[in-house]
């Protein structure tokens, strides 16, 4: 099922001043960096509340590593701005993913892959989804259990 927003991802082209500007304006302070090589970003997690399901709900901040990645492309398109919604899952993303393509949207990936904090993620053609660029996230900690 899928029970929360997990993040929204927002692309950038400055991390660090993205941050700041998250930072300064709205006081949020939990965050978490990391790059991940085969997304091709570097990117924040914003944290802004706990939820019921091992999971949060966070701001995904992303700069692009590589002109070639998703986040450029989409930055040399649309410039900086909201990039795609996530939602998060109790229990296994294949499963989720499986029973969404039933309904005839493209799931993206073979098999999910890592995402931020050990979480498996994949996600859903936009295409197919009125304009949303559409990720799936198991939080890792559900994953632990
Ligand atoms: N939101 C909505 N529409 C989008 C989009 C987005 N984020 N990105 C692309 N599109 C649209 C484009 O506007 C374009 O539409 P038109 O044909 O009408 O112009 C169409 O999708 C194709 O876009 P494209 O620029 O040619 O890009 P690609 O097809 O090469 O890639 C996508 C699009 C979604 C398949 C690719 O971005 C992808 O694989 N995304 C998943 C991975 C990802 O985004 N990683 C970064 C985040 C990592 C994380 O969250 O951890
Ligand atoms: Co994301």
């Amino acid at each position: 099922m899928l029970t929360r927003i997990d993040h929204i991802g927002i692309a950038c082209r400055d991390l660090d001043a993205t941050v700041e500007f998250y930072r300064r304006t709205y006081g949020f302070t939990d965050i978490h960096t990391e790059v991940n090589e085969e997304q091709g970003v570097r990117e924040a997690m914003l944290k802004i509340n706990d939820a019921g399901d091992g999971g949060a709900t966070y701001l995904q901040l992303l700069e692009p590593i590589r002109d070639d990645s998703p986040i450029a492309k989409f930055l040399a398109k649309n410039g900086e701005g909201v990039h795609h919604i996530a939602f998060g899952t109790d229990g296994d993303v294949q499963e989720e993913a499986d029973g969404i393509a039933s309904h005839g949207v493209r799931v993206l990936y073979d098999a999910p892959r890592r995402g931020s904090m050990g979480s498996r993620i994949t996600f859903l053609h936009p295409k197919d989804c009125g304009g949303v660029l559409t990720e799936l996230v198991q939080a890792a900690e559900t994953t632990e259990h």
